[in-house]
């Protein structure tokens, strides 16, 4: 290679001042040209740059290339999904913590893929939980990262994307990525230490490539679980199973709350939305409503 050689790459970490760029098989340790620098363009992690190779494995970035998207917490350029990760048991599904998740991964605007891991231990319970969340209208893969069961549906579903795993700590997601790419050896089980750390620690956000193109953060989990700020009126848009139903409601504002000739309301009793994916939406439709009276 000669000094100057341009070349394309993707962010994957940036740390101490430095940002590291994966190009073909090899990651760079890259400075940010000046001019960058001036403009206070804020560079992410998943961003695209054209870079210029210095010497061994380093270089500069010289352009960020334009972004398809970006999710904020945390923040990463270019994802394509959220992958929500929780376990059929140890710990046992949080449903309230699952459909806000859920929330807060449709309003980034990100398509969404829940994975129900540990199914190992799982029991006749089990099928609730899928046919809860797929009648719901989601994507939903069983896995176990210490059978193997649903990781090759997993990786399918990582294949070429770039994926921003999520959910709480011990459910399994860095077990789940070593069992796929065992090079990775991400440590497992660092639930307390990171706990005890507190919540001011900074988090160093990294994508990993996996062998068939993806790439994954894996995040100790959405930085804040505050509700997005949202129109209590918007809160159904992002609960797929209510969306289908809205149109036939008599008003078009409704909230599907105490409205007449509400098709949301009509649904639940016919039992064809679910009614603890219901009340957890009325929770949230208070939240909301109590947020807007504060401002
Ligand atoms: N039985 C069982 N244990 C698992 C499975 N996946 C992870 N674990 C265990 O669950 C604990 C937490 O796993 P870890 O990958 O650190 O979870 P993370 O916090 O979501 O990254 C560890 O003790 C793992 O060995 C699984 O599919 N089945
Ligand atoms: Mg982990
Ligand atoms: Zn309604």
């Amino acid at each position: 290679m000669v000094s100057g050689d341009f070349h394309e790459g993707f962010i994957i970490k940036a740390y101490g001042g430095y940002y590291y760029v994966r190009v073909g098989p090899d990651v760079w340790e890259c400075s940010l040209r000046g001019r960058l620098r001036l403009e206070k363009q804020q560079i992410l992690v998943g961003d695209r740059v054209q870079v210029r190779w210095r010497h061994g494995l380093a270089g500069v970035i010289e352009k960020v290339l334009p972004r398809r998207s970006v999710f904020f917490r945390p923040p990463i350029a270019n994802v394509d999904q959220a992958v929500i990760v929780f376990a059929f048991k140890e710990p046992e599904p949080n449903p309230w913590l699952l459909d806000r998740l859920l929330v807060l991964a449709a309003a980034e605007g990100v398509r969404i893929q829940i994975c129900f891991n540990k199914l190992d231990l799982s029991d006749s319970g089990r099928d609730q939980w899928l046919s809860r969340y797929r009648l719901a209208g989601y994507q939903v893969i069983a896995t176990s990262a210490k059978t193997g069961a649903g990781i090759d549906a997993l990786a399918g579903a990582l294949e070429q994307q770039v994926s921003v795993f999520a959910g709480p700590s011990g459910v399994g997601k860095s077990s789940l990525l070593n069992f796929m790419q065992p090079g990775l050896s991400l440590q497992i089980g660092e639930i307390s230490a990171k706990i005890k750390r507190g919540r001011h620690t900074t988090r160093h956000v990294e994508l990993l490539l996996l062998e068939n193109g993806g790439l994954v953060a894996d995040t100790p989990g959405f930085s804040n679980l505050d509700l997005p700020l949202l129109k209590p009126e918007q809160l159904s848009d992002f609960f797929p199973e209510m969306n289908r139903y809205r149109p036939a409601c008599r008003f078009a504002g409704c909230l599907h709350f105490k409205e007449p000739d509400c098709a949301v309301k009509e649904a639940v009793d016919d039992g064809e939305i679910d009614i603890l994916r219901y009340q957890n939406y009325l929770g949230f439709l208070q939240e909301l409503k109590e947020k807007r009276r504060s401002f």
